[in-house]
């Protein structure tokens, strides 16, 4: 099991102290907290072999440019891809998503069906909204239940020879809702459509095997997992990403240039026009190194115990009522009390020292289905405590009472 004093003193930021309370940071599903590992990574870059990669002679380039293949290939065996090729460094799951809903403008047409879950974040609506509008392709919305989790059913019934591509989170940010998405992607497969699987919520909890799930893309950031933001990756299997168009034209991702006609350079530097994050991409790797050396199995139970404890304990308020309740879900609870509006809510527990997100999570889809303005969500990492859920309860408590 996890040494979680030990693995505090890892993360500088937890001994802070805000509006004079030690910090209760339960805002993980936004961003997660950063060890000084990754820190250290981050300081030795810019302390020792700050260069552009991929055109220097020069020793820093190639320090700098080894250290970025080497974290490509960290990622590369993390996630099992086959070729360290496969994987795009990207600003973040926004850009990966939105770099494969471009690639596919030229191979839809107004016959062709689009399937996207209505739980999903606004990054993975709106790309897809995006290319409907550029190729005539239609939209359909995957349903979800009440308790949050999706209809498979009407998904099976959705599928069709005109569905060409199907979107749909591994983790819901919102709700903590983890899909069956073994079960999405084959029934995918069976009707000839692609899948995309928006992995940002769920790489901070478990290790998706690319290979082993045969999904076609999947995208993350890495911030919610201990790295740094503006950095993340775009899997996609070689025959896809080879057929798709470059995102970007510029530097870097060109074979030749003449004012005639350029040639595309080949993967992964297809993709990565101009001076990537170079740091970021290092720290990436020492923010998955760090994760693994606590151990994701570890980290899985010790979240479990947690999301268990909280679930429990918040239930136990008159007027609670926490939205998501899927048989599998992962360490994040949605709330409301009943009358109360969320900001509110965490406008007060700000007060205690006490960081949650407030309002839609960007999936305003569900907060309709719910027939609700927002929620006070409340997302925990292995770094949190038992403690500090008691802290969370006895601050909500108090925000009842002062808002009643
Ligand atoms: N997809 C999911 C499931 C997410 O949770 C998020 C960010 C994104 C995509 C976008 O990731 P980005 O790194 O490109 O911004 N989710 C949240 C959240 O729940 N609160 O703040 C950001």
């Amino acid at each position: 099991m996890l040494d979680v004093e030990k693995i505090r003193n890892d993360f500088p930021i937890l001994s802070r102290k805000v509006n004079g309370k030690p910090l209760v940071y339960l805002d993980n599903a936004a961003t997660s907290q950063t060890p000084k590992q990754v820190i250290d990574a981050i300081v030795e870059y810019y302390s020792n072999y700050n260069s552009n990669i991929h055109r220097g002679v020069h020793t820093l380039s190639q320090e700098a440019t080894d250290a970025y293949e080497r974290s490509r290939e960290n990622l590369q065996k993390h996630f099992n891809a086959k070729h360290s090729h496969e994987i795009i460094f990207t600003s973040g799951t926004t850009h990966s998503i939105n770099l494969v809903a471009n690639g596919f403008i030229p191979f839809l047409t107004n016959e062709d069906e689009i399937l996207v879950s209505e739980m999903e974040h606004h990054s993975n609506i709106v790309p897809w909204q995006m290319l409907c509008e550029k190729t005539g392709a239609k939209l359909k919305v995957i349903p979800m239940t009440e308790d949050g989790e999706l209809d498979l059913n009407s998904y099976t019934n959705l599928l069709s020879s005109n569905t060409e591509l199907v979107f749909v989170n591994h983790i819901s940010n919102t709700l903590g809702t983890i899909n069956p998405i073994e079960e999405i992607i084959e029934k995918a497969h069976k009707n000839s459509a692609a899948v995309l699987i928006d992995g940002a919520q769920a790489c901070p909890h478990v290790v998706p095997d690319v290979q082993s799930l045969d999904v076609d893309f999947y995208v993350t950031s890495a911030h919610k997992m201990c790295g740094p933001t503006g950095i993340g990756m775009l899997y996609g299997k070689e025959e896809w990403l080879k057929k798709l168009p470059p995102y970007q034209g510029g530097g870097e991702m060109i074979e030749e240039v003449t004012f005639e006609k350029s040639t595309y350079a080949d993967l992964p530097h297809k993709f990565e026009a101009g001076t990537p994050n170079i740091c970021g991409g290092i720290a990436f790797g020492a923010a998955i190194d760090y994760m693994n050396s606590i151990g994701f199995e570890n980290i899985a139970a010790y979240e479990n115990e947690i999301l268990i404890y909280a679930s429990q304990e918040l239930r136990k308020i008159d007027g609670l009522r926490i939205y998501g309740t899927a048989k599998h879900k992962t360490s994040v609870i949605s709330f409301n009390l009943e009358g109360i509006h969320p900001y509110d809510v965490g406008t007060i527990l700000d007060k205690m020292g006490i960081a949650v997100r407030t309002g839609h999570h960007c999936t305003q889809p569900i907060m309709d289905y719910y027939n609700i303005p927002g929620t006070v969500r409340a997302s925990f990492s292995f770094y949190n405590t038992k403690q500090e859920v008691d802290l969370l309860v006895n601050a909500v408590k108090k925000a009842k009472r002062m808002l009643s």
